[in-house]
């Protein structure tokens, strides 16, 4: 058997006409760093209002491997943003992403939007769902409210509706749990009281930090409750109201216009305004996905679907796969849609020299092209903690290598590697955009294809293999295999 087939290629690039505009020239450089290591990228959007929104990607020594991929992220991610903000960017949206080579170059932490350079500036390594954050965060920044909570919570609320229709940008259910954690594990905060955290004080310490996440988690979950409970299109009408006043609001003035669209807003409002108990149906339990069927706790209490049950109807579809995925009713039987599938085996589990990836006894791979589904059987499980367990996975669309690897307590990871056969540049997207279910020696992944590419693949070249944490590299001996993914 050979190793991986690696696609190196660059497909067409299905984006808008590159065309350079004039606003270019209102961009000046902010130091004296090194000229950009390859050509700026220069896109212009369409928006669903009939605006055109402007971009500029230049690299700041970061690679030109992950500038493109982020102006891309961008250009899908923009028309997505405007219909999930509920209101058109109400200026020209003329933004520059530069991408940086490291974190310290870029000061903060992954990314920011700087709102006097209107830049949004991101290390090379950035989420893609965090450059969507971002492009929003530019959308409420201004003139929207007097309080930064409000800017925050709804920035990630419309990046995560973002991820909701765009996939292949990140995970919504593996971000919000991150949300739901942060909030765990940091003090309950009153909203209220968030002051601007950056630039970042001296003494900073961990326990700011917790607090800050705390914040940022609160916040963000605080709308995605309100959209959850009042419904996605109050929200949009709220924001629009509050988007035609003269000037930002504050806290209660929003209150006010989310209780014009939903008198429940009034209940919903103050326990995470102010410090202390939230009310239950308020609780950030409500935002829990305990049946792991990537619908929270609130969403299926609106739905009718059951919060402890992954597969309402029992047709073989999650509930939230049903919604998201199939578009189909959650409630109502669906008939199974034609699957195809491939299996291999390594009968031997020769694990010779100690290769972990000869551990692996049998891969199978099934689609209704809508999902992929993986499956593999080990000799030894997975128990270790130091091996990771992949899938590499060439889409034969032009685009990119795709990876998912999950481990024993670690998150499972999505990355691509722009035909860089070397693993550490894959380009982390730090999100998990399919699901893992360990059963013994015998592990299952599902991963929506929209989550590996944003066109449609007629085969999905699929390798399986492990690592071990530090270095030790896969095998040759990898099992490969290839999907015809027919729909
Ligand atoms: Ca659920
Ligand atoms: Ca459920
Ligand atoms: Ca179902
Ligand atoms: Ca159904
Ligand atoms: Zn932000």
């Amino acid at each position: 058997m050979s190793r991986r087939a690696r696609v190196t290629s660059r497909g067409p690039i299905a984006l808008a006409a590159l065309v350079a505009i004039s606003w270019l020239a209102r961009f000046s450089p902010i130091d004296a760093r090194p000229e950009p290591a390859s050509p700026d990228t220069e896109l212009s959007v369409e928006m669903p209002s009939g605006k055109k929104l402007g971009l500029l990607a230049s690299d700041r020594g970061g690679g030109a491997f992950d500038r493109d991929r982020l102006a891309r992220a961008a250009v899908v991610a923009l028309p997505e943003l405007e219909r999930a903000a509920g209101f058109p960017y109400p200026r020209d949206f003329d933004v520059a992403i530069r991408v940086h080579a490291a974190k310290s170059d870029c000061g903060g932490e992954v990314g920011f939007y700087d709102s006097r350079e209107k830049c949004i500036h991101a290390w090379r390594g950035i989420a893609s769902w965090l450059l969507v954050h971002e492009l929003a965060h530019a959308w409420f920044l201004e003139k929207f409210s007097s309080e930064r909570w409000i800017v925050e919570g709804l920035a990630h609320h419309a990046a995560l509706r973002v991820l909701r229709s765009r996939p292949d940008l990140g995970d919504e259910a593996w971000v919000r749990k991150g949300f739901v954690a942060s909030l765990d594990a940091g003090e309950d905060v009153p909203l209220s009281s968030w002051s601007p955290p950056f630039p970042f004080p001296p003494g900073w310490s961990e326990a700011d930090e917790r607090k800050k996440n705390a914040f940022y988690g609160k916040a963000a979950l605080f709308f995605d409750l309100a959209s959850a409970k009042l419904g996605e299109a109050a929200l949009a009408r709220a924001n629009a109201r509050v988007a035609a006043l003269a000037s930002p609001v504050d806290a209660a003035a929003y209150q006010n216009a989310l209780e014009k669209e939903n008198a429940s807003a009034a209940s919903l409002v103050p326990g995470w305004i102010r410090k202390g108990s939230y009310a239950e149906a308020c609780s950030p339990r409500a935002l829990r996905d305990d049946d792991g069927d990537g619908l929270t706790a609130a969403e299926e209490a609106a739905l009718g679907t059951d919060p402890g049950k992954a597969d309402t109807d029992g047709d073989g579809r999650l509930d939230g796969d049903e919604v998201f995925f199939y578009r189909s009713d959650p409630l109502t039987k669906d008939a199974p849609l034609p699957e195809t599938s491939a299996e291999v085996t390594d009968a031997e589990g020769d694990a010779k020299d100690g290769v972990l990836e000869a551990d692996l006894l049998v891969v199978r791979a099934r689609s209704d092209g809508v999902l992929l589904g993986l499956e593999v059987e080990t000799k030894g499980g997975f128990e270790r903690e130091d091996v990771f367990w992949s899938f590499s996975i060439d889409v034969d669309s032009g685009q990119d290598e795709v990876i998912l690897g999950f481990g024993r307590k670690h998150d499972p990871w999505i990355g691509r590697t722009k035909g860089d056969p070397d693993l550490s540049r894959v380009e982390w997207r730090g999100v998990s955009a399919f699901r893992v279910a360990i059963d013994g020696k015998r592990a299952r992944v599902s991963v929506p294809i929209a989550a590996l590419t944003s066109q449609s693949p007629k085969h999905l070249k699929i390798v399986a293999y492990s690592t071990i944490k530090g270095g030790a590299e896969r095998g040759d001996d990898a099992p490969a295999l290839v999907l015809d993914v027919k729909r």
